[in-house]
């Protein structure tokens, strides 16, 4: 079978999604006839045999962390969508009207028109998480054309370089298109530029240099037109004036002499000097991590990606598991470096001016799960953008928070210290809709987590700490005592459902959890004994989610949760997973009320793309790890993730991408493997017996702790613990544990019985 983006779309608008689907199935006979031709795709590799013409849920992402792209790869016509991850409009929002907040901004796109190619044959294009490069290859009158891609974080530019095996095959027209009607410029040394101002002041430019070799080429107004020539690459720069900087009003320096300067430096640099700097800078983060869980059937790895994922909710394809892991670290290097933003609902890439939820930062669970695997699966730098983005935002919110009259305090008076969120934030200090209390809280267990793992003591004394005393004092001041002195977080919600009221479960969870967590910060610094008395004291008579008539963990004090309340959210669990208050050695009774509540959600109605990691986090924690793969095949579901394996969102209509729900799945994987939150470390905690023989190299632990495991036949073989520090653990396998004591730098390996060989 062969595509041009011409005829994919005439069949596209004939046929329905159904028969399509049908249509892939019936082509697996060609995808196999085709891979024997071309070198066997490594396991990391998501391919395609058509171009993605039904939209960016196709397209295949790049990024170097501040910008991205999407990646069409049509034959004749060749687009790529670009973004910069600070193109926002709105501004400060005061009053919080979520209509007013602004969004994320598509930045522009480059096109390419070949039109004499109007017929394709083996086509193929794909994405190697391996080495982050991405590439399409195709025959067209009798010539093969290959082309590479890959986003920059030491050169900031994104590459494209397209080649052929005869001379003089590329015939056609170049265009840079600003995505807010701009106008583009071509110089005579063929670099085209846009450039613009947001109505907030925030100024941008984009700049691509057209490097051909052979042939000729015209300059025709905003475009270039290209004869006969042998090969074209295009380096591609864009920034904008944003900085983070509320006494800035978050407006920096014209962006126009840095892109020139990427631009400039990149298009003088030899194009293999380019690419292996690239690849050597992915590869220091994205090879930290190796993860095995068996081999696929040859005849199913033979496959393209849209057709294995189409036969993945069989199960049996332990390679498209791994791949999906390692999809969510991928994303995250490309799209969160220290530098840049951090990422938002699409990650960094956006087809659109006006994206689903303005593309933004939400509070009540996606961008914290965004970042929840980034330290166990050995990305911590890749936290950065989190922490930079928060602390240039705080002064702001601090401001919005202590004027709103929703924090006004029991005296009557506005609170003086403090801050919280509500469900969406923007980058120049806005927030928008209606507050979630205690998001404060959750946002800092990440500041606790990043120095949980990497016991970086400057980071938590510097950063973490100060902003978790400010938030305890908040708690401290806004809480309310019940009759009987329990305290409670007041006129609170369960996101996304339920009444506001006093003690809601989520509340009280998160308060727990910060509480518990600035006092093993104070400890860890040994400063502050006095205050952190008062909080061990306040967290002490802090009201406790009660078990209910029907088993279940209450969501709300009242015991009125539904048993056919099948809600997405599971707010009130939150305790198990991502914070840990409830585990099963400590507090098994509640454990088990959270289990029984998670069984009763169900995974029926709104249920889709991030609530499946969540959930199997959650099953993982209760060491329920069969019940916790379940969800994770779930996500493979066209309703829950799209064809390039992004998440999607099907219970809106139409279906839109997020991303959320990939980084969820690499944390769940994460947490399935490795556990670290009750003092020790647990091996294998939550394998599920479809994961019959792997192994994982480079997870990490709180603590300081890289581990390997590797386990046969469902039981662990052996365990590498390293720890560049030196630091004492308890490890812990099914009813075993071991104390260890290790030596800065010193690397211990165990079998299975723990004994050290
Ligand atoms: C929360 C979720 C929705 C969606 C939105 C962006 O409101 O409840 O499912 O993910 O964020």
């Amino acid at each position: 079978m062969t595509y041009t983006n011409r005829n994919r779309a005439f069949w596209g608008r004939l046929l329905p999604a159904s028969l399509l689907a049908l249509l892939i199935l019936c082509s697996l006979q060609t995808a196999r006839a085709v891979s024997l031709k071309s070198k066997a795709p490594s396991p990391l590799t998501l391919w395609y045999m058509q171009p993605a013409a039904a939209g960016m849920n196709e397209a295949l992402p790049i990024g170097n962390g501040r910008m991205g792209a999407l990646l069409y790869g049509g034959a004749a016509d060749e687009k790529i969508i670009f973004n910069e991850s600070s193109l926002w409009t709105g501004d400060k929002n005061p009053g919080g009207d979520y209509g007013k907040m602004g969004s994320y901004q598509k930045f522009g796109e480059i096109d390419f028109d070949q039109p004499a190619i109007y017929f394709a044959t083996q086509y193929r294009r794909d994405l190697d998480l391996d080495n982050s490069t991405a590439h399409v290859r195709f025959v067209a009158n009798g010539v093969t054309y290959q082309r590479e891609y890959f986003a920059s974080n030491p050169a900031q530019v994104i590459v494209a370089r397209y080649t052929a095996d005869h001379p003089g095959a590329y015939t056609g027209t170049l265009s840079l298109l600003g995505a807010h009607e701009e106008k583009t410029a071509v110089s005579d040394t063929h670099r085209m530029t846009f450039s613009g101002k947001l109505s907030n002041g925030i100024a941008y430019e984009a700049q691509a240099q057209i490097i051909i070799d052979g042939g000729t080429s015209k300059i025709d107004g905003s475009t270039i037109t290209l004869d006969r020539s042998d090969s074209v690459t295009v380096i591609l720069g864009a920034a904008t004036s944003y900085v983070l900087d509320s006494a800035r009003n978050y407006l920096g320096s014209d962006p126009h002499p840095a892109v020139t300067q990427y631009v400039d430096a990149a298009s003088r640099s030899p194009y293999d000097t380019l690419r292996r700097q690239h690849i050597a800078d992915y590869e220091a983060l994205f090879h930290r991590v190796n993860l095995n869980l068996g081999r696929t059937s040859s005849d199913r790895r033979a496959l393209p990606t849209d057709a294995r994922k189409i036969l993945a909710g069989q199960g049996d394809d332990p390679e498209l598991e791994q791949l999906l892991y390692q999809y969510g670290r991928y994303l995250l290097v490309s799209c969160s470096r220290p530098g840049s933003l951090p990422s938002n609902l699409q990650g960094i890439w956006n087809d659109s001016n006006t994206p689903p939820w303005s593309s933004d930062y939400h509070t009540d669970l996606n961008i914290q799960m965004d970042y929840w695997p980034v330290e166990a699966a050995n990305l911590s730098e890749c936290a950065m953008p989190l922490f930079d983005l928060i602390d240039s935002q705080i002064p702001s919110w601090r401001q919005l928070t202590q004027a709103d009259p929703e924090y006004k305090l029991a005296s009557g008076a506005q609170p003086t210290l403090g801050w919280d969120t509500r469900a969406s934030f923007n980058i120049t200090g806005g927030m928008g809709w209606l507050w979630i209390k205690t998001s404060n809280a959750w946002l800092l267990q990440s500041y606790w987590e990043h120095y949980a793992f990497t016991g970086d003591k400057n980071f938590l004394r510097t950063r973490a700490y100060p902003l978790m005393k400010e938030i305890c004092q908040f708690w401290d001041a806004e809480m309310k005592t019940l009759p009987d002195g329990r305290l409670v977080v007041p006129n609170g919600w369960s996101p996304e459902h339920g009444s506001f009221e006093d003690g809601v479960s989520f509340n009280q969870e998160l308060v727990w959890d910060l509480f518990t967590n600035y006092i093993a910060a104070s400890k860890a610094l040994d400063i502050d004994p006095e205050y952190r008395a008062r909080i061990v004291s306040l967290r002490d008579k802090l009201l406790t989610p009660k078990i209910g008539h029907w088993g279940q963990l209450q969501e709300w004090v009242e015991d009125k949760d539904d048993p056919n309340d099948h809600h997405r959210h599971t707010s009130h669990l939150i305790g198990v997973y991502p914070g840990h208050e409830f585990s099963v050695q400590d507090t098994p009774a509640m454990m088990d009320a959270a289990k029984v509540s998670l069984l009763h959600r169900g995974n029926i109605g709104d249920v889709t793309e991030w609530v499946y990691p969540w959930r199997a986090a959650q099953f993982a924690r209760m060491r329920d790890g069969d019940s916790a793969d379940r969800q994770l095949t779930q996500f493979f579901a066209a309703r829950n993730s799209c064809v390039n394996l992004f998440g999607l969102l099907g219970d809106v209509t139409p279906p839109v991408m997020q991303i959320d729900g990939n980084f969820g799945i690499t944390a769940a994987m994460s947490e399935m493997l490795l556990q670290s939150q009750h003092d020790g470390i647990d091996l294998l905690p939550a394998l599920p017996s479809s994961w019959r023989a792997g192994s994982i190299t480079g997870l990490r632990a709180r603590g300081g702790f890289v581990i390997d495991e590797s386990w046969r036949n469902g039981v662990l073989k052996s365990v590498t613990v390293h720890s560049a520090a030196g630091a004492a653990a308890t490890l812990r396998y099914k009813m075993k544990s071991v104390e260890l004591v290790l030596k800065p730098g010193q690397t211990i390996r165990l079998d299975e019985s723990l004994k050290r060989l």
